[in-house]
């Protein structure tokens, strides 16, 4: 293996801090995967499900303090509190250090510290990163050998360039003789998940789990690359990526954002209900986008897996996600049957008599708990996935014709609009939003803001963000070619508190649309929001029980936005002096059109 002398510096402070047993460089190979794995299993860490059911596959249970992204204990330590914006947590970059530094000494007692290579983007492209996450937890490495290109072919492309450091421990260090856990992290107060965007470093103590963990993912390619694409000039998005072929064999690629559980794994892999159409998956939740030298904009996929919420995934509602996981996947907090498989609410079988929950008990309905945890996933390769599209290697990216925004809006918001130019589509994206109901997740009922779906994800200030979006319009090579820009709302009910829209394969009516827009060939009614679809325009053959419900789907009610200019106006009011005049003007220019 070819390693930098910068690069085993950094390594060896590290370990001089940490205090491991063992120091050991991933190779990525297979044979390595299988003796970590091996290891997990023995020590219990993990279990192999049965190979005739899942093959090569693997079942985690997390402690059950460590269960998801923690975003109260996440920071953006910049080095001025102001560009960290009002929705990060910030501490100064010395501060977190010096709090850390105590914490990381020591912490790898008695534990491996395994040095991770990846990349983020296929090995080489221009728009893909190299990171180094040093690590002292298998299940981290084994993820991360899914989800990014893995291995010592990343040290010979990465030679003596730069890497993005991603330091990271559970903060469990074990005394001579203890018994590991299962799942080895630290109390929630020790967690610490921190970013340094001014140094592009990542910091994480602490926990074992997803975004926390596999620093490659949320850390890196979002909050790390969203500040490194603001000061180069490039996006880093919390988007799918998908490839729609029309009947005709013309094919266009767009990119949605939408709020966390919106149903982004599932647009992304989308089985269309028309015929003749196609869709083809080039990511589920980030891209990465540069503009390329004809003009157009080029996304590439950072990730090599999909780190999905299992939950409600099954064969009606994501056959290509239930394929992708059939082998070489780990579970994570599932429930486990007696068979050796996993299970979890909605994957559409009842659950078999003898099931384990993912706190390790025998299932028992009558004490009312879920047998899989609602943030249980399963870690898959992208290559699995039977519709992944040709081009989700490609180097190059695929050319963006569309963005979609997008969340849960029972009321208020049309099927789907599109934006009258960039700046207005930038407005809409800046305010994304998803209804909570207070019962569920303990927050205050309504609409619950999320701009571009980046709330949690943002490395910088908000109005920073916004501003930098304004000017990828502003610079583009050429502005002819920059995608169009769309709203859509799967989720809007009628006065029953039903869905008026069927939804999953059938939003390909919608992505129709959308891609005949883009082409110039389908009609739309100018309303004060932007331009909606003529209720002639959107394809509904099939769906007869529809047809009487377009009006109710489309319209757009002048009594509902101004209860909405309301809440944007509250919205905007966050950002304080750092909003871009552009995005104050658009919200003026939305009232003007509705005259209030
Ligand atoms: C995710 C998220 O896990 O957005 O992808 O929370
Ligand atoms: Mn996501």
């Amino acid at each position: 293996m070819k390693i930098s002398k910068k690069l085993e510096k950094w390594v060896n402070d590290w370990a001089a801090i940490c205090q491991p047993d063992v120091i050991h460089w991933c190779d990525g190979s297979e044979e390595e995967n299988q003796r970590l794995l091996d290891i997990a299993v023995k020590t219990g860490a993990a279990i192999k499900l049965d190979d005739s059911k899942r093959p090569n596959s693997y079942y985690f249970q997390s402690d059950p303090s460590d269960v998801a992204r923690v975003e109260n204990r996440t920071f953006i330590c910049s080095e001025k509190e102001e560009d960290a914006g009002p929705t990060n947590n910030w501490m100064a970059p010395a501060e977190m250090k010096r709090i850390l530094l105590a914490e990381f000494t020591g912490s790898m007692k008695g534990r491996t510290l395994y040095v991770i290579p990846f990349s983020m983007g296929p090995l080489g492209s221009n728009i893909a990163k190299i990171g180094i996450q040093i690590t002292d937890s298998i299940y981290v490495v084994t993820n991360m050998r899914i989800m990014t290109r893995m291995g010592k072919e990343v040290l010979d492309v990465l030679g003596d360039g730069d890497f993005i450091p991603c330091m990271h421990s559970v903060g469990a260090p074990l005394e001579s003789g203890q018994q590991d856990a299962k799942w080895p992290c630290a109390p929630i107060e020790k967690k610490f998940i921190s970013h340094f965007p001014d140094t592009n470093e990542i910091w994480s103590f602490g926990s074992g789990y997803g975004g926390n963990a596999l620093l490659g993912k949320k850390c890196l390619a979002l909050r790390i690359a969203s500040a490194m694409a603001h000061r180069e000039g490039w996006l880093a998005e919390h988007m799918l990526i998908m490839g729609i072929t029309n009947p005709q064999g013309k094919k266009h690629y767009i990119a949605a954002a939408f709020p966390s559980a919106c149903g982004k794994t599932n647009l992304a892999m989308l089985i269309p209900s028309l015929p003749g159409w196609k869709v083809e998956t080039v990511g589920d939740d980030i891209a990465w986008m540069k503009f390329g030298n004809d003009g157009k904009l080029y996304a590439i996929n950072p990730e090599a897996g999909f780190f999905g919420v299992a939950p409600y995934t099954s064969m009606e509602t994501n056959p290509n996600a239930m394929l992708s996981c059939r082998a070489n996947t780990i579970f994570t907090n599932t429930a486990l049957t007696p068979d050796g498989d996993i299970w979890w609410e909605g994957i559409g079988q009842d659950i078999p008599d003898g099931t384990i929950t993912w706190t390790n008990e025998l299932y028992d309905k009558a004490n009312g708990k879920p047998a899989a945890n609602p943030n249980a996933r399963f870690t898959a390769p992208a290559r699995e996935c039977p519709v992944i599209d040709p081009d989700w290697e490609n180097p190059k990216g695929v050319p963006i014709s569309a963005f979609l925004f997008g969340g849960r809006r029972p009321g208020t918001v049309p099927l789907v609009y599109q934006a009258f130019n960039w700046n207005h589509g930038v407005f809409l994206g800046s305010i994304v939003g998803s209804e909570v109901t207070a019962a569920a997740i303990g927050l205050k009922a309504g609409v619950r803001r999320d701009p571009f779906a980046m709330l949690p994800f943002c490395g910088y200030h908000m109005g920073d963000y916004f501003g930098h979006w304004v000017n990828i319009g502003e610079k583009a090579p050429d502005k002819s070619k920059l995608p169009l820009i769309f709203n859509v709302n799967w989720f809007r009910k009628g006065p029953d508190g039903k869905f008026l829209w069927p939804g999953y394969g059938d939003n390909i009516r919608v992505l129709q649309w959308v891609i005949e827009r883009v082409e110039g060939t389908a009609s739309a009614v100018e309303t004060p929001i932007g331009f909606v679809p003529e209720k002639s325009s959107i394809d509904l053959t099939g769906l007869p029980d529809v047809i009487d419900q377009m009006e109710a789907i489309l319209k757009v009610e002048k009594e509902d936005w101004c209860h909405e200019c309301d809440l944007i106006a509250e919205h905007q009011k966050i950002f304080g002096d750092r909003l871009p005049e552009e995005m104050k003007n658009q919200f003026e220019l939305l009232k003007k059109r509705f005259g209030v």
